[in-house]
């Protein structure tokens, strides 16, 4: 059976591997990722998920940062700063070799983001995962925060996660279409997974493209959503401040809320069972319980198999 899977970064990564091991000898899966983290930066576009899913599945990622090439030095960062510049995202200079020939091939060999991201994801040994970009467009996710709009990598690299945050916009959304592979990813898919990223920064740019929208309520049945959340806790990352800041409750309860109108199930973590789980019901979704928490590669996989064999129940 053929899975899709819509995946923003550090936390989708892990279950991505999880199902890719458990599906390789079958067709293999689908990973829909998100591009609203992209930025240009020193002319030089960077997919900071997109790269993150394809290291990952290609056993390149650093597992302690959760982003860039494991073992990477950062001497070019090291120089710009002697140059003057204020260097404040970390390009390693092994990740630089994906950002300066991605660029090339958008810019001088007019290659889509889909194509660049299949030729690093067969160079560097995805193995058989496709990882998709959800669009070829540019879309950026924006805050607007008590220190002025900016970037999202502005706001959690540059500054931390630290000001306030008042509203996200995912500039460019509204001409950006979604790409006809990942649309057909979800068209024929068997059984399609949100990945437990955070909903508003991870996977709510894939999901504000009206086309991919559109695709997921038609399989709204077969679509199942993991939370990012446990308790009010986020599992990784700044999630709690985009939901508050988009009026969406930090809890399992409140990321159903979300995904209601895309995803017909919910996976939760056992602890939430009792504060979550009629609410989610009641929103007109099934719920799922299990442990969420993937500390290692056991868990990738014990989390995978579990997705899998819920999905084949249906
Ligand atoms: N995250 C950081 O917190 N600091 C960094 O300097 C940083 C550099 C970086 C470089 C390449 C890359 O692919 C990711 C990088 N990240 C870094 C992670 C990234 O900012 C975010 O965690 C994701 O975009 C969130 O999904
Ligand atoms: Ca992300």
């Amino acid at each position: 059976s053929l899975i899709t899977i819509l995946a923003g970064g550090t936390g989708s990564v892990k279950l991505a591997r999880g199902l890719a091991r458990l599906e390789k000898k079958k067709e293999g899966i689908n990973v829909i990722a998100n591009v609203g983290d992209n930025i240009w930066l020193y002319g030089l576009y960077v997919c900071p998920d997109i790269d993150t899913l394809v290291y990952g599945l290609a056993g390149l990622l650093d597992e302690e940062r959760g982003w860039g090439v494991k073992g990477d030095t950062f001497s070019f960062l090291g120089q710009m700063k002697r140059a003057g510049v204020d260097a404040w995202f970390g390009l390693g200079d092994r990740d630089l070799a994906t950002h300066v020939l991605r660029t090339e091939m958008i810019k001088s060999r007019k290659k889509s983001l889909t194509q660049v991201t299949a030729y690093f994801a067969e160079k560097f040994g995805a193995g058989a995962a496709k990882v998709l970009p959800a669009t070829d467009s540019e879309v950026e996710t924006m805050i607007t925060t008590d220190a002025g709009e900016m970037h999202l990598q502005e706001f959690w690299v540059k500054n931390a996660g630290s000001p306030e945050v008042h509203s996200v916009r995912y500039r460019g959304i509204g001409k950006a279409r979604a790409t006809r592979q990942a649309l057909a990813a979800i068209e024929d898919a068997d059984r399609i997974i949100i990945a437990p990223g955070n909903p508003v920064s991870s996977i709510g740019p894939t999901l504000a493209l009206k086309d991919i929208r559109a695709a997921l309520a038609k399989r709204r049945a077969d679509v199942v959503a993991v939370s990012p959340i446990i308790g009010n806790a986020a599992v990784s990352g700044p999630a709690v401040k985009y939901m508050r800041a988009v009026g969406v409750q930090s809890s399992a309860a409140g990321v159903a809320e979300f995904y209601k109108d895309v995803a017909g199930s919910m996976v939760i973590d056992s602890r939430d069972r009792e504060v979550a789980s009629n609410m989610i019901r009641r929103l007109g979704m099934d719920v799922h319980e299990t442990n969420i928490t993937m500390q290692g590669r056991q868990d990738e996989v014990r989390l995978g198999r579990y997705l899998l064999l819920l999905l084949q129940r249906k």
